[in-house]
């Protein structure tokens, strides 16, 4: 093959030029397609589809070190040490490979070699991508001595690739700023995305070692190194420590098979934890599968089955016992499962759910064979795990005898309803809200405030259940979250039903104070734990009270900030009257109404919950609402900065 990047026939600009300008053309009309959002999203998906390209090569052997620096003014470079993207001319279209990566769609995948494709992202097709959507990317190419470079605008060569300088080391070098024309809603990397997902990326390819470095403040370089070559297993050890979590076993259970045609891999690793909660983390050519699929399928199927064997072989449970439920067996445990695929299949909305249904039985063979063997070998680990499943399933019972206690109850009262709820009259969920309001006296006022064609009103007291270290039962027939629960009518844990939630909007009003925060964390914490959907289909809104009202002779006018409140004073001339509100007590009920509740005028925040956040929303329910003092504090430090003035 001809190296010379420079030859190449002017026929290879004919044709092949109008196909590279419609393809990149098409994906600058239409950046979602390819990108999922122009919103912050797409913005970090950039990064990752030149990184997956410097991981490829890293899982072929012929990389061992990645550097990723944000430099300033948000400008991003990929360097790896691998053997660089061929330069040779290609013979379909004339061009250098590397040009023909950057140029022409869907031209990724391996450029030649054995093996396939594992990377995640646009499945390796993203180099193009990403260079439409960069105001420009140059990249490096270090081969045989030489130092080979080109730069693109849009998408656009401006320049051939040509030679520019002799040098002693292999690998490939992207330099690349985000367009702005494209990205019109932010062009700033957050660290902490990138850190998140190349620190993943890390313990999803044990050994591979990944720099992140932001320079974009040159006197505070902040820099992480992430290498684990306990790869799996690392990450659960990783997921625990950062969560405080105590483990009830010390060893990591950690199995992997290969599939007899060689067409596929699984790998698995597992450990638990004291928590009430399970947490599966599972990935498809180190794609985070967030919507599950066949191996995580496979992965519960074997799970329960192998528990329920062992613990019936061994007397764990009677011949009148009944078998251990999925949730009974998945009680506190953190499991990662990744598995390998040559033609991998990508189903739902977000194609993020795994379809190949040969992997179910890859995942429940590597579980089946090697988890007994596991218990069989190590009792003191059976003997943990199983004393935890049997206290959950006791514990479901006993909230399964609660709950038909208070329907049984409820049902023979009249008033199934809670006695404190003022219902509305409308039953259409598509306009019904209920307002859960702290306190009796705000209870009050938005009982005298609200408009009861629509909106229900069910006044709150006092502290609730911190579920966070509750199991289902001891939530049945807490005297607290039972109203709110009877209430929405969806019931909770695995007996929940959206379809008989009662009110389309949930809207938890709390003062803009320090209870107020607490109110609502404790209502998150419980709808995340006990009513997950309820977010996810983002019916639960946040009330926005005033935090002032500014008068001014007959004029009063409302601020929700205090920026808001700086530009009234200004707009009614200075020195206004400024009534700062302590609670949502102090507003009568026209007020509250004018405020807060009336659709016309009020702001809400809606809680929204995206699958790729729900690990880490995991995370932060369990560190701040855990026992643990340590990762608490840890955290607020680090996000001290996001809070408004602390009034503590
Ligand atoms: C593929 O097999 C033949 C020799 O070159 C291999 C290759 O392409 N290696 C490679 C590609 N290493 N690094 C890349 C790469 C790195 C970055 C930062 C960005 C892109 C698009 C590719």
């Amino acid at each position: 093959m001809d190296n010379n990047p420079n030859t190449h026939t002017d026929a290879a600009y004919g044709a092949e030029q109008i196909q590279v300008l419609e393809g990149l053309e098409a994906v600058r009309k239409r950046p979602g397609m390819y990108i999922g959002s122009t919103g912050p999203r797409g913005l970090h998906h950039l990064v990752y589809e030149i990184v997956d390209n410097s991981i490829d090569e890293a899982l072929a052997g012929y990389c061992d070190k990645i550097d990723v620096v944000i430099e300033p003014d948000n400008i991003i470079s990929v360097t790896d040490n691998g053997r660089g993207i061929p330069v040779g001319i290609q013979e379909k279209t004339g061009l250098p490979a590397v040009t023909v990566v950057f140029t022409i769609l869907h031209a990724g995948g391996k450029f030649g070699g054995g093996g396939y494709k594992v990377s995640g992202g646009l499945h390796g097709v993203g180099a193009s991508v990403v260079n439409a959507l960069s105001e420009w990317l140059e990249v490096e190419v270090y081969h045989e001595g030489k130092i080979y470079f080109q730069r693109f605008e849009r998408g656009n060569a401006v320049c051939d690739l040509h030679v520019t300088g002799t040098t002693g080391k292999t690998g490939t070098h992207v330099t690349f700023k985000p367009d702005g024309e494209i990205f019109t809603e932010t062009l700033v990397y957050e660290y902490d995305i990138l850190a998140q997902r190349l620190r993943e990326q890390a313990f999803l390819n044990a050994g591979i070692h990944i720099e992140l470095r932001d320079e974009r403040e040159p006197d505070s370089v902040r820099q992480e190194n992430y290498c684990y070559h306990g790869g799996l297993s690392s990450y659960v050890d990783y997921i625990h420590k950062k969560r405080g979590l105590e483990v009830l076993h010390p060893d990591i259970l950690h199995f992997s098979a290969e599939a007899a045609d060689h067409n596929s891999t699984a790998e698995i690793a597992m450990q638990y934890n004291d928590s009430y909660n399970e947490l599966i983390i599972s990935f498809a050519n180190n794609i985070h599968t967030t919507d599950g699929g066949t191996h995580e399928e496979g992965f519960k199927r074997a799970l329960t089955r192998v528990m329920n064997d062992y613990a019936r072989k061994y007397g764990i449970l009677k011949d009148s016992d009944k078998n251990l439920s999925g949730e009974d067996v998945r009680e506190g445990l953190t499991a990662i499962i990744s598995i390998k695929i040559k033609e991998a299949q990508f189903e739902g909305q977000t194609k993020a759910r795994l379809g190949n249904t040969e992997i179910r039985g890859l995942v429940d063979k590597t579980i089946s064979e090697n988890l007994s063997a596991y218990l069989e070998e190590n009792p003191a680990t059976a003997r943990a795990i199983f004393d935890k499943a049997l206290t959950a399933a006791r514990a479901r019972e006993a909230a399964k005898k609660a709950r038909e206690l208070v329907q049984r109850k409820s049902a023979m009262e009249s008033a199934s309803l809670p006695g404190k709820l003022a219902d509305c009259q409308s039953r259409d969920v598509n306009e019904t809200e209920i307002y859960i309001v702290e306190g009796d006296s705000a209870g009050g006022s938005a009982k005298g405030g609200r408009d009861r064609r629509f909106q229900a009103i069910l006044p709150l007291w006092g502290k609730m259940l911190n579920v966070e270290k509750a199991r289902l039962d001891r939530v049945y027939g807490n005297d607290k979250l039972m109203p709110v629960i009877t209430a929405l009518g969806t019931g909770i844990g695995d007996e929940f039903n959206i379809e008989k939630l009662r009110y389309g909007k949930v809207i938890i009003m709390a003062d803009a104070d320090v209870d107020g925060s607490h109110i609502r964390t404790l209502l998150l914490t419980f709808f995340f734990r006990f009513m997950r959907p309820l977010i996810e289909q983002g019916h639960v809104y946040l009330a926005q009270p005033p935090l002032y009202k500014l008068s001014k002779g007959k004029k009063h006018l409302y601020a929700y900030t205090d920026a808001q409140r700086d530009r009234i004073i200004q707009e009614l001339g200075g020195n206004a009257a400024i009534q700062r509100y302590k609670g949502l007590g102090e507003m009568d009920p026209h007020q509250l109404w004018e405020t807060t509740m009336d659709p016309a005028t009020r702001t809400m925040l809606r809680v929204e919950l995206s699958d790729e956040d729900l690990a880490s929303a995991d995370e932060t329910f369990t560190v701040l609402m855990g026992d643990k003092v340590e990762p608490r504090k840890e955290f607020i430090e680090q996000n001290a900065k996001y809070a408004g003035e602390l009034d503590i």
